[in-house]
């Protein structure tokens, strides 16, 4: 089986509401494993990057703002579909369209407070573990779990 990975972030707001409990169980109840986590402070430099393809919209700004509020928790959390399964448990962007049983339908309220953070594809995934993790803080995938290798 293939293992895949992908980037998940506690924002600053679901840190200070002590949500990266409840989130992390989400995770793990749907069957991810986790292969690393962090939790840091973000510079502008690091925020800019992370969302750098929605540089020319007008809430850039906010946005980098809210990001580097307060620390965040970034994480890789692997298995199988892991960008698909993890943008189905966290919902819509905004969470007044997320439903009900998701991070963000059920722990947000405003698009500008939307919680937590997922990779929008494999390369997204890539890219954004590639910012946040150094190769040898990753955990491999357990063979007890999932087997194989991860990409
Ligand atoms: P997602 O986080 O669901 O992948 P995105 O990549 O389109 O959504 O946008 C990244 C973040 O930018 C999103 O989580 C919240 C913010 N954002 C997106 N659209 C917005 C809008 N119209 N107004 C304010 N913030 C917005
Ligand atoms: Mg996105």
């Amino acid at each position: 089986m293939q293992v895949e990975q992908t980037f998940v972030m506690v924002k600053p707001d679901g840190v200070k509401r002590g949500l990266i409990g409840p989130i992390i169980t989400r995770f793990e109840q749907k069957g991810f494993e986790l292969a690393a986590i962090s939790l840091r402070t973000i510079d502008r430099n690091l925020a800019e990057t992370h969302y750098g393809e929605l540089k020319s919209k007008p809430f850039f700004g906010e946005l980098v703002d809210y990001l580097t509020s307060g620390p965040v928790c970034a994480m890789i959390w692997q298995g199988p579909h892991a960008v698909e399964n993890a943008r189905a448990i966290i919902g819509k962007t905004n969470p007044v369209e997320a439903g009900p049983g998701t991070i963000r339908g059920d722990f947000g309220m405003d698009i500008s407070g939307n919680i937590v953070h997922g990779s929008d594809s494999d390369a997204s995934a890539a890219r954004e573990i590639g910012l946040f993790f150094d190769r040898d803080h990753v955990a491999q995938p357990s063979a007890q779990l999932f087997g194989g290798t991860a990409v």
